[in-house]
């Protein structure tokens, strides 16, 4: 049992649940329209069985699973006939009450059948015919499939070494203890391990810059269950929407409205956008210039510490470098955080709400009662989201949040919170294990196109190489096994193209995917997976605030076509690297026997778990947490000499000498920033940089209920719910003629996007914002604009300062009426 830190989704909050729901517009709406989906799917089938429903013979129900990357995870009951998915329900289990509620899948889940039984699905091996990146392929049969892949890999390792290799990230089938999707804790990552190993990489696409910069304040990243704001007055969200990035019934956005229906907290959400999570059920909208947040928390802690709303006695005893008492004797004279606030430090400017005015376009007068009412709400739940840290100043953006429950004296309690994101409670699991890499090199994870074209200039001071001074080798052979990453989700697609065209570079790709999505088109062979819902696997929940659970899900189908399983694929592999290898890698066990193998170790971690054949029957096994709600830092805000945190004072690091020392090695530009306090420093493609001459607005990604980023992007009554379009506010768009619904086109010097536009008042001026994952959908081999509403055409794949992570939220661009 442990609490996940903040650091690694509709359906249906149901009839009941909705009722709670105080004017929830956006994400009700489109919840009714999903059921509305399948219904007359089954009634038409009832028909023609005719029965009333229930089911004929022939008929089963198999529990299931939605494990897609959206920081939930759903049940979902199948109902198979002829070994086809017909119809989709969810968790229908227990009182339903809250904390037994049911774990309902969102639209997407629920439109599972639509993704299981699409056209377009990939049904054979493949191999590449024309130029790479073409979209040219040749089916082929397993065996001389299996024969490049294990024939390449071996002259590649020989060639260049181990570390040659790259898994590179995908997140398409995530958290089973079985099949799972990720660059580092893979099946293909077990494969590489009893092969000698590859190439690691560090940080995310989702939590680069916090993950990286909160353990210099924390020495972690962690932050209190979201259920725990029963016990709250005040919620303060800094880009933070879990009523379209937490979406399951069981997810943080319920947790968040039963919460605070019983404490009755206030609610203030800093967004650029109005969120869904908003959407009525806020209190207040402040809206925010993206990448701005570090300006308005200098300005808060100016005001508060003018007005004496600072708790003293905490950054005393707890923290390093609040002021003069405090601060490391290796810090400059003034070094410490309220000197800097005050304009005593360096720079000589002292924040206050005018100069923050200027900066994130909120008013003074709002910023001072802001101030005011966090100062003097206790306890304040303050969060963010991980929006603010995707952009390029995002790791100071991130550690400058966490300041307002740290000036306040809010962290380490119930009904407060650090300023990161939820925690979550989650039962013991038990993963395959993985062996060990003896390749010790890392790369961050958003570099792995450098690491192609110029691995042997990548440097530790200069690019973030771990492990080694410098890259020896560049990656030439890659694994992508459930990831879009390669071109749709990561930036600058056509850089990447560019990088991907050339296979002298990169030699060998391997893709192991569903659908052709926008990266199986750069494999050099493709291959077809089952889905998560064909396979036997338990899954526990992901981000679920104070109840856990395990869904064991059974294959709702037979294998279809010559679609086969990744532990299938990946042994076929092992078996050609040799005999020994396979050994290593299978044991000599099935993918079932795999199973009772890890939940027989999960039961010894656990005893209450039910008897292995008892969760397979009864599908979803639920739990709240014994200790109530995670509460971040409590033995430490309890005990701190008996309960250190993990950083080098073991206190609070306000001013971070670690950090302080980066700041002065590394090789950094005129425009990049990393600083020892946390806070606002301006950055490239920022709201004043001077490209806003040719490129006037901010464009901001979000992630989008429409999919699971690309995933569930080609379903058609998804996309007809919740269409691709840019948001740009009405005064923007009157100066560019343009009106709602008209297709714009959005560019800068990177590529162009064609797309409609929405005109509304629920984006700050000067600011655009597209929801991330549409289908990239352009011409390589012609004039590249994309028509699929896919916001990586235009996003720089520049990494930020400190963590080396993709500033995906930091763009300039301009609209124009097509
Ligand atoms: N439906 C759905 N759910 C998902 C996903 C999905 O693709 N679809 N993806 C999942 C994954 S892997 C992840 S990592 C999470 C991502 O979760 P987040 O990173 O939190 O999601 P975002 O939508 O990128 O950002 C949250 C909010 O931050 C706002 N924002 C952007 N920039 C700024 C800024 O500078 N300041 C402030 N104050 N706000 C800003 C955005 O407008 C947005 O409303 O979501 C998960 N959930
Ligand atoms: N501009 C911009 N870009 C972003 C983001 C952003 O906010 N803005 N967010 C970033 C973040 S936080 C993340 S986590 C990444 C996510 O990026 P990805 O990890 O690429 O996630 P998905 O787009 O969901 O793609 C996963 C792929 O897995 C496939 N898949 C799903 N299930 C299975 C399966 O069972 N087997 C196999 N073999 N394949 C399967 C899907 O078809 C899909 O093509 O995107 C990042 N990209
Ligand atoms: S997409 Fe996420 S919230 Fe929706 S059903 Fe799947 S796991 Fe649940
Ligand atoms: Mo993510």
């Amino acid at each position: 049992m442990k609490n996940k830190s903040a650091a690694a989704a509709a359906e249906t909050p149901g009839i009941s649940r909705r009722g709670l729901v105080k004017g929830g517009v956006a994400a009700g709406g489109l919840l009714l329209a999903s059921q509305a989906f399948d219904l007359p799917f089954r009634f038409a089938q009832a028909a023609a069985a005719g029965s009333t429903g229930t089911g004929s013979e022939a008929d089963k129900v198999v529990w299931s699973m939605c494990s897609v990357n959206c920081g939930s995870r759903c049940a979902l009951r199948l109902h198979v006939r002829n070994n086809e998915v017909y119809w989709v329900e969810t968790d229908n289990t227990g009182s339903d009450q809250y904390g037994d509620h049911q774990v309902r899948a969102c639209l997407r889940g629920r439109s599972m059948r639509r993704r299981m039984n699409h056209p377009d699905r990939l049904n054979y091996p493949m191999k590449r015919v024309g130029a790479r990146g073409e979209g040219k392929f040749q089916r082929i049969s397993w065996d001389e499939a299996l024969d490049i892949v294990s024939d390449n890999l071996k002259r590649i390792v020989k060639e260049y070494g181990n570390e040659a290799v790259d898994i590179h990230y995908g997140s398409g089938a995530t958290g089973a203890n079985f099949v799972r999707s990720s660059s580092s804790g893979s099946l293909v990552s077990r494969l590489m391990n009893c092969y000698g190993g590859f190439l690691r990489n560090y940080g995310t696409y989702s939590t680069a810059q916090i993950s990286a910069a909160m353990p210099y304040t924390y020495g972690s990243n962690e932050g209190n269950s979201t259920s725990d704001i029963v016990n709250t007055r005040l919620v303060v969200m800094f880009g933070n929407n879990p009523a379209e990035t937490r979406m399951s019934g069981a997810g943080i956005t319920y947790h968040l409205e039963q919460a605070r229906e019983r404490s009755n907290a206030r609610m203030i959400v800093i967004d650029p956008r109005y969120t869904d999570t908003a959407a009525g059920r806020e209190d207040e909208w402040i809206p925010i210039r993206p990448g701005t947040d570090a300006a308005l928390v200098s300005a808060l802690a100016w005001v508060m510490i003018t007005e004496d709303l600072v708790d003293q006695a905490f950054l005393d005893s707890y923290c390093v470098g609040y002021d003069e008492k405090t601060l490391p004797a290796s810090a400059p004279a003034n070094g410490h955080y309220k000197a800097w606030i005050l304009g005593q430090g360096s720079d000589g400017i002292a924040k206050t709400p005018e100069w923050a005015e200027k900066i994130t376009g909120i008013p003074r007068r709002r910023i001072i009662t802001l101030a005011r009412e966090i100062g003097s709400t206790k306890p304040a739940y303050i969060c963010q989201g991980w929006g603010p840290q995707r952009h390029a100043n995002g790791e100071q953006t991130a550690r400058a949040i966490a300041m307002l429950p740290i000036l306040t004296g809010n962290v380490g309690v119930n009904g407060g919170n650090s300023g990161a994101r939820e925690s979550t409670y989650t039962m013991t699991i038990e993963r395959m294990p993985l062996g060990d890499n003896p390749v010790k090199t890392q790369i961050p994870v958003f570099m792995w196109t450098d690491a192609i074209y110029r691995g042997r200039e990548m440097t530790a001071l200069k690019d973030g190489v771990k492990g080694k001074d410098k890259l020896d080798v560049p990656i030439k052979f890659l694994w992508n096994y459930a990831g879009n990453t390669l071109v749709n989700q990561h930036s600058d697609i056509n850089r990447t193209h560019r990088i991907l065209q050339n296979d002298k570079d990169c030699e060998m790709i391997v893709v192991i995917e569903n659908f052709m999505t926008s990266s199986a088109k750069y494999a050099d062979i493709l291959l077809p997976d089952l889905m998560t819902t064909e396979q036997e696997d338990i899954v526990p929940n992901d981000y679920a605030a104070n109840m856990g659970y395990l869904i064991f899900g059974q294959p709702a189908t037979t294998p279809k076509f010559e679609r086969r399983s990744i532990y299938q694929i990946l042994s076929g592999i092992a078996k050609r690297l040799g005999p020994d290898i396979e050994q290593k890698f299978t044991e000599g066990r099935t993918q079932e026997q795999w199973l009772q193998y890890l939940y027989a170790k999960m039961q010894a971690k656990d005893a209450q778990l039910p008897a292995y054949e008892q969760l397979k029957a009864q599908g979803i096994y639920k739990r709240q947490d014994p200790d109530g709600h995670f509460v971040a830092y409590k033995a430490f805000r309890d005990d701190p000499q008996a309960n250190p945190l993990k950083t080098p004072s073991g206190k609070i690091e306000i001013y971070s000498a670690a950090l302080a020392e980066i700041a002065a090695s590394w090789q950094l530009q005129a425009d990049e920033s990393i600083s020892a306090l946390p806070i606002y420093a301006p950055t490239f493609e920022g709201w004043d940089d001077p490209l806003r001459q040719r490129f006037p607005l901010q464009l901001s990604g979000f992630h989008y209920k429409a999919r699971t980023h690309s995933s569930y992007g080609n379903i058609d009554v998804l996309s007809a719910a919740c269409p691709q379009e840019v948001w740009i506010n009405p005064i923007d768009a009157a100066s560019r003629r343009i009106k709602n619904g008209d297709t714009v086109r959005v560019f800068n010097d990177r590529g162009e996007v064609r797309i409609a536009a929405k005109v509304t008042p629920r984006i700050l001026p000067g600011v655009t914002a597209i929801g991330q994952g549409a289908w990239h959908q352009a011409d390589m081999a012609g004039d590249k604009i994309d028509h699929g509403g896919c916001i990586n055409t235009l996003t720089t794949q520049r990494p930020s300062p400190l963590a080396k992570g993709n500033p995906q939220h930091t763009n300039l661009i301009q609209i124009e009426k097509v």
